[in-house]
């Protein structure tokens, strides 16, 4: 594909943007009654609220075509059949494969990778059911209490993000822990908080050479090791990975891993034997369910046209936002305590795909690709950085999250929470003008001068704008749906924006540098030739050590 700038659609949707430039959401809301039917959809309890957006019927025409334009059913149609379209990579992307049936055939290069698909599938679901039911203990005998997934990136952060989502489905299940982090102090806090014999350490790394995970299962293993002896440990570790060499030189059996390919990307990965913490916490009837709602939202994507199809429909917004808007940034805001960690998951998601200035051909890119992604569930950001999102001069676009109905209710809690959630929403899309404070402030008993010199203070311009993505309740299918969602929109931007969102070549340079600069610090190799910062720091470091 050519520049996504020369394609009319883009020309169009820029003189499209200029027509809009004064048009406030105050006024295209109270120009139709219709417009949440208009610009919202359902998939059975699942709702996408795109009506508080900068925009009409024509600017999702026009995105729509811009869409069209820049080949997006075609390529989702190419992941689909499991084509090469991890160019940087020659690789296929098919994490689709491991939510879909076993019977329907995915091929990859003529063989249909279902039936391997499903035999790991039904190992995990075989070991996960063991686990809960303590028929697969440790050295001693004992039930393992708590499950401990070694990895980082996308070997952490989905697993983590699902264990916590689905805390209410954990009963009768081990604790799911996560280390991530090559800082000593996180493995050091699984040790204080367990025991070597009732611990499983899962070693989840694709590639199975990352420094950090290798470092961590090293120093678990030598946990597990000193109390319970060198035979013992073996029975404390499992492995999730694509390389097997590596798996049996680290010391696990090679029967006791669970094996998947590379045409999974880490950051979606989760579907896969990567997945073996999530179905040991919740069960593997959950794990499916989980599977089941990604399925959903892939037969969705696959079927539903452009104008209807909710993953299209967020991914043409972010284009709007980012290159007709000059938006930089995108607030994820769950009103799910549960969904702490799904801004983090996203963060991977969104700017490790679309983090990239080159085309898939290689060439510099000459338009905005991803955005910043932030959040945090509210309503903590409430009460922290919302402020700069209502009143600040920069354009946030922004995606709340919330449920129906609370996993955990407790009195009028989460009523009182879906209300605040409503009630960004609605500021955020009204603000209030000079008038209404006025007269709010008048109100109040103020006048004259003090009056008039609090008036700036209190305007709100309004017109920000926001998705709301509403659900019955956060049960494992229904997350499926909701990741699924994220991972296509991904797809849907970074189709447009003309780039590889499946490579991360720069998280491979991060584990490139840091090996020269570690034989540095404990004097093995000598002082390479550094700039004269990085020099000093290093300095700086033995001297205080
Ligand atoms: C994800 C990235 C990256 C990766 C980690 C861990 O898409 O590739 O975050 O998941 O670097 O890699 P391993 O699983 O190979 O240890």
């Amino acid at each position: 594909m050519g520049a996504p700038t020369s394609l009319p659609a883009w020309a169009a949707l820029a003189r499209h943007r200029e027509t809009l430039a004064g048009v406030h959401m105050r006024d295209l809301f109270a120009g139709d009654g219709e417009r949440f039917r208009r610009l919202s959809l359902a998939r059975g309890d699942f709702l996408l609220d795109y009506s508080k957006n900068r925009i009409t019927a024509e600017t999702m025409r026009l995105l729509a075509n811009l869409a069209r334009e820049a080949g997006v059913q075609r390529r989702r149609d190419a992941m689909f059949a499991g084509e090469c379209i991890n160019v940087s990579e020659n690789r296929a992307v098919l994490h689709v494969a491991l939510r879909a049936p076993a019977d329907r055939p995915i091929r990859l290069d003529g063989t249909d990778v279902m039936g391997e698909v499903e035999s790991v599938r039904q190992r995990m679901r075989r070991f996960a059911d063991m686990v809960r039911a303590g028929k697969r203990t440790g050295a001693t005998g004992r039930k393992f209490a708590d499950v401990v997934n070694i990895g980082i990136g996308g070997s952490d952060l989905g697993p983590a993000m699902v264990c916590e989502a689905l805390a209410p489905f954990r009963a009768g299940g081990p604790n799911p822990r996560f280390v991530s982090n090559i800082d000593g102090a996180a493995l050091r806090d699984v040790f204080a908080a367990c025991r070597p014999e009732t611990s499983l350490f899962i070693v989840a790394s694709k590639t199975f050479t990352t420094l950090e995970t290798l470092t961590n299962a090293h120093s678990a293993r030598r946990w597990v090791a000193d109390a319970l002896g060198e035979e013992a440990a073996g029975k404390h570790f499992v492995a999730l990975s694509t390389n097997l060499d590596a798996v049996r030189a680290f010391g696990i059996d090679p029967d006791e891993m669970f094996p998947f390919w590379d045409w999974v990307g880490g950051r979606y990965s989760l579907w896969s034997a990567i997945g073996l913490s999530i179905a040991i916490a919740v069960g593997a009837d959950n794990f499916a369910a989980l599977l089941d709602g990604a399925r959903d939202m892939d037969d969705h994507f696959r079927e539903a046209p452009l104008e209807a199809n909710m993953p299209a429909i967020l991914g043409m917004l972010s284009v709007w936002y980012g290159n007709f808007w000059d938006a930089h940034t995108h607030a994820v805001l769950p009103y799910d305590q549960r969904l702490a960690r799904f801004a983090a998951f996203l963060q991977q998601m969104e700017m490790e795909s679309n983090g990239k200035s080159v085309t898939e051909g290689g060439a510099p890119v000459a338009w905005q690709t991803g955005p910043v992604l932030f959040g945090e569930p509210g309503t903590n950001g409430q009460h922290a950085f919302y402020q700069l999102i209502h009143q600040g001069t920069r354009l946030i676009p922004a995606d709340f999250i919330g449920a129906a109905r609370s996993q955990s209710p407790l009195g009028k809690h989460h009523q009182l929470l879906a209300a605040n959630l409503f009630a960004q929403t609605e500021a955020l899309m009204r603000g209030k003008t000079a008038a209404e404070v006025r007269a709010e402030l008048a109100a109040r008993g103020m006048s004259g001068a003090a009056l008039e010199a609090a008036v700036p203070h209190r305007v709100f311009s309004g017109s920000r704008p926001s998705n709301t993505i509403l659900y019955r309740a956060l049960d494992p299918f229904t997350l499926g749906r909701l990741i699924a969602l994220y991972e296509h929109k991904t797809f849907v931007e970074g189709t447009i924006w003309g780039i590889d969102s499946f490579d991360q070549w720069g998280v491979e340079l991060g584990k490139q540098l840091a090996g020269t600069i570690a034989a540095e610090l404990d004097g093995s190799k000598p002082p390479a030739a550094h700039d004269s910062s990085t020099r000093g720091l290093i300095d700086r470091f033995r001297e205080w050590r």
